[in-house]
């Protein structure tokens, strides 16, 4: 980074320049992994999208290729959407994308590499039977919202399925189409998964989970130990919401059971910024990967005057937790290699430390809950409940957290806390972004972002880490079963003048059991 590029990233990925959004068919070939995204190459707002490429052997540092996919066809000649890989027997990959054709009608589209000895899979050959999905007059379908193929799985009747993010209405669905070579797909009677008032469904993702174990699952697992994960982008929070539920492969349908696509009771991946994810299966490492675009939060003119826009979180593992009730996520361990400095303080509050890029991890233990506040029953959204009482309202237990990329004299800084509620015979933990204060530019977007956590502070640690990198800050509470990404753009607290501080604006006393922060090494990105 440099003075004049003060929010570029150390170790999340990005583009030299231009725009980037969603993560597209990320896959794990011949020991090399994939990042494909949507890219504008003329500019740093969204537009003329391709398929930008770079390649991994650990998934944080990268080499950049050529544009990947890019129109060629009427059946992509006005963009190359979103879209997923997925491994064909003998280890052949196969790109199912959205392109959009003359008419500006969404369609689906096949590519497939060319060389496939080229581990690097420079260049892609498309099918000339595209589009092989497309709306008709027949198929009531809306060539408005039809996109985003995921990675298709294998049933035991040898045919291929994939889903089709869609909308009718208001109801978000998902199409589902099989077919038995990967190029005639049949639409199934009727949708995967639907659910009204959802609104369209971009970027939907359906996996197996395991019910026992953090290991992955291949895509195309269906029965004993798992369940499936069916994610979809809803446009009208944003947010990447799931339900976890069971998959009926006889019937072809999703029996949900947690979770939602919209409302107070959705699950979601992120409580911040983090839009368009996609998981995918490394065989390598038997483990579910996560990717996510990270939007700013600056107008677009700030944007084009520094000639960029959006990130790659950093890849998450993801897995069901032990209660069957949620997913967990954590940034996979490879991040932890460009840990450099350690500064540990022990039980020792951390005070003004110049650390950044940064890996933050903190711990609490609460030993006197008496003075609780009560939970009103009303107080149903975290969200507007963090906002309501952001860093610098006093409470009784908290808050209590991070206040990061903050300025010596904390005219600058964004606070990740918690907040700790009497629930009935419980206790209900809030986990706060704050991004209230984070730069003196009020042009920017600060919302405030809160999530509730499912934690016992009075049995279990109260754990956060946050992942801290010139504009972003991904915070992880309760070892990942609460996610928050922001993005921030600090005037002063750039570069050396970026510090660290742990807080307690609480009344009552919280004790830091343990508390490690690393500088991080930059990444080769690009
Ligand atoms: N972005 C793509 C679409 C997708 C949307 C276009 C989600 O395929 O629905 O760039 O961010």
């Amino acid at each position: 980074t440099s003075t004049s590029q003060p929010y570029r990233t150390g170790y999340h990925f990005q583009p030299p320049k231009n725009w980037m959004n969603d993560p597209n068919g990320p896959m794990i070939y011949k020991g090399i992994y994939h990042l494909f995204y949507q890219y504008n190459p003329k500019g740093a707002v969204w537009g003329n999208i391709v398929w930008g490429h770079s390649t991994s052997t650990d998934l944080i540092n990268w080499t950049p290729h050529d544009a990947a996919i890019y129109p060629t066809q009427p059946s992509d000649i006005n963009g190359c959407w979103s879209g997923s890989a997925t491994m064909l027997p003998g280890g052949k990959p196969a790109i199912l994308y959205t392109g959009i054709d003359p008419d500006n009608k969404q369609v689906q589209n096949l590519a497939v590499p060319k060389n496939l000895s080229d581990s690097y899979l420079r260049e892609w050959v498309k099918s000339p039977r595209n589009p092989l999905m497309a709306p008709t007059a027949t198929n009531h379908i809306n060539a408005s919202f039809f996109r985003d193929p995921t990675t298709a799985w294998l049933g035991p009747d040898k045919r291929w399925r994939v889903i089709i993010g869609s909308q009718t209405k208001d109801k978000g669905l998902a199409f589902l189409y099989r077919s038995k070579d990967f190029v005639y797909w049949t639409k199934a009677k009727h949708p995967l998964h639907s659910e009204n008032h959802s609104g369209m469904w971009e970027c939907p993702d359906f996996f197996p989970v395991s019910t026992n174990s953090r290991k992955g699952v291949d895509t195309s697992i269906i029965g004993l130990n798992t369940k499936h994960v069916l994610k979809a982008s809803v446009g009208k929070i944003p947010h990447d919401c799931y339900i976890i539920g069971t998959y009926n492969v006889t019937a072809d349908k999703f029996i949900p059971e947690e979770g939602s696509m919209n409302g107070v009771s959705a699950l979601t991946y992120d409580y911040g910024k983090f839009y368009a994810s996609k998981t995918f299966f490394d065989i390598a490492k038997n483990r579910r990967i996560l990717l996510g675009w990270i939007n700013e939060s600056s107008t677009q003119e700030d944007d084009i005057k520094k000639g960029w826009s959006g990130l790659q979180a950093i890849p998450r593992g993801l897995w069901l937790d032990k209660s069957g009730k949620q997913l967990v996520q954590w940034p996979i361990p490879e991040v932890e290699k460009l840990r450099a400095k350690k500064v540990n303080l022990s039980s020792k509050l951390l005070r003004g430390k110049s650390l950044l890029p940064a890996d933050v991890e903190i711990s609490f233990e609460i030993t006197k809950f008496e003075k609780a506040e009560v939970l009103d029953p009303n107080w149903t959204n975290p969200q507007l409940l963090c906002s309501q009482k952001g860093a610098s309202v006093k409470g009784a237990l908290g808050p209590f957290g991070l206040l990061v990329l903050a300025s010596k004299n904390l005219k600058e800084y964004t606070a990740v806390f918690f907040r700790i509620f009497k629930n009935k015979n419980k206790y209900a933990v809030l986990m706060c972004s704050d991004q209230n204060r984070s730069s003196l530019n009020n042009d920017n977007d600060k919302t405030t972002y809160g999530a509730f956590l499912d934690v016992d502070p009075v049995h279990e640690t109260l754990s956060l880490r946050s992942l801290i990198d010139h504009s972003i800050v991904e915070s992880f509470g309760g070892g990942g079963k609460a996610c928050i990404t922001a993005r921030v753009y600090p005037t002063l607290a750039i570069d050396d003048e970026a510090h660290l501080y742990a807080f307690n604006y609480g009344t009552e006393k919280i004790n830091v059991t343990s508390l490690s922060a690393w500088s991080m090494k930059t990444a080769q990105i690009n």
